[in-house]
């Protein structure tokens, strides 16, 4: 239950558009494969008197006084991360997760350095060196992409542009591949042409910790990810390592260098997430998200719709919508958005299509598993999504179809349903 009477009282423009917000969030089926939705603890925590505190510096070596009951909180924030992915260091203040890659750069690189990512547009992040990124700006940036046919990262395409560009980092993690990635094969590329190795695994965070994709942790020199994705914490970032003579050098470089204040509010509420991924349930709930994702890909195959990889190991997967029912990216993202489904254009490998329209979508199911949807809910939604593309002017089935996603948000309630 949200309580936001105060709000409503003093500030109405506000909490209308929260309430708006909280309405839309209930009533479509959320398909934007970085989302998530946080428990009620976690957004108690978010929204406590925690945002109140300057706290500068790490727990036990603050700039302020008063941070005994912050440091409880970051400590066990930190405790429960390392915990979690049974790593060595934590740093829990990132505000982000492009902060969070960010800060790495800065610890371990020199401006002008190389760097080596998966581009943009092969799934690869605005963060791993896009020219207009800081990472770009800041890095000579190289990048490697999938294979065009299989769609598939090519591992031995990967070394020999490593040992051409020979990068002082290299960096694994995507936020649109569909498949496991070799990080063990990442690690021994970097180790073969001298680089240090970080992966960002913001996307499937929460699959490795609750096991349903393999750690990066004994291979990579450095780990960034969100919270908010598949780990269904609050946003933010958070970076890892086994190495602490790094994290210290990686410390230093959230703490002054890149940010100041910590925010502990969202702080307290990734220790609480972490609580939560550290239950057993969560390993139910990753393994659910990974049946959901191939029960949907399963489905749309049916109908007809290319999967980039022919399917998915992980929470996503990459839908060609333009082979089969001559609609872009958009227009897909935009028809499904009028029946209450919500997801994004993506580019697909070898798009011919400009980045604003695209031939593809992502589609992922960490959030609406949370809402508890099973491979029977997601097979319904392939349909579901496939009657629209394939009936595109057809508004009167339009309608139809809204109906049944109502049913189903119905049936399947957030718990913070009603305002
Ligand atoms: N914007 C996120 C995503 O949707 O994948 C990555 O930061």
């Amino acid at each position: 239950m949200i309580d936001n009477k105060e709000l409503k009282l003093q500030d109405p423009e506000v909490y209308a558009a929260i309430a708006a917000e909280n309405k839309r969030q209930c009533d479509n089926i959320e398909l934007i494969a970085s989302e998530n939705f946080v428990s009620n603890a976690v957004r108690e925590a978010n929204g406590s008197v925690m945002t109140n505190k300057y706290a500068e510096g790490y727990p036990g070596k603050r700039y302020y006084g008063g941070c005994v009951n912050v440091d409880v909180a970051e400590t066990i924030a930190i405790e429960r991360a390392k915990k979690l992915f049974d790593c060595a260091w934590a740093n829990v203040q990132p505000h982000s997760g492009t902060q969070a890659n960010i800060e790495v750069y800065k610890a371990l690189l020199s401006n002008g350095d190389r760097i080596l990512g998966m581009s943009l547009d092969a799934g690869g992040h605005l963060s791993h060196g896009y020219r207009l990124s800081e990472s770009g700006m800041d890095y000579e940036s190289f990048f490697y992409g999938v294979d065009e046919k299989t769609g598939l990262i090519d591992y031995d395409r990967v070394l020999d542009i490593a040992r051409i560009v020979k990068p002082k980092l290299i960096i694994a993690g995507a936020s649109a591949y569909p498949r496991f990635i070799d990080f063990k094969k990442f690690r021994e590329i970097a180790d073969e042409v001298g680089a240090l190795l970080m992966v960002d695994m913001a996307h499937i965070a929460g699959l490795v910790a609750g096991g349903a994709h393999p750690s990066p942790l004994p291979y990579a020199d450095v780990v960034t990810t969100t919270t908010h994705k598949t780990l269904r914490g609050p946003r933010g970032g958070l970076i890892l390592s086994n190495n602490k003579e790094l994290g210290k050098k990686i410390d230093r470089a959230v703490f002054p260098r890149c940010q100041g204040g910590p925010l502990e509010n969202t702080i307290a509420a990734k220790a609480v997430a972490f609580g939560e991924d550290l239950k057993p349930e969560f390993k139910t709930y990753a393994a659910q998200i990974v049946a959901n994702a191939k029960a949907l890909a399963d489905e749309l195959a049916k109908a007809g719709l290319p999967i980039v990889t022919d399917g998915t190991d992980n929470h996503l997967m990459l839908v060609n919508v333009k082979d089969t029912f001559d609609v872009t990216g958009l227009q897909a993202q935009l028809l499904l958005e009028s029946v209450n489904i919500t997801c994004n254009k993506n580019s697909i490998p070898g798009d011919k299509e400009k980045p604003a329209y695209t031939s593809g979508i992502r589609l992922g199911t960490p959030a609406m598993t949370t809402r508890g949807f099973k491979e029977e809910e997601f097979r319904l939604v392939g349909r579901l999504i496939a009657t629209v593309l394939k009936n595109p002017e057809d508004t009167a089935l339009h309608a139809k179809v809204k109906e049944e996603v109502h049913n189903l948000t119905e049936k399947f309630p957030l718990p913070y349903e009603k305002d």
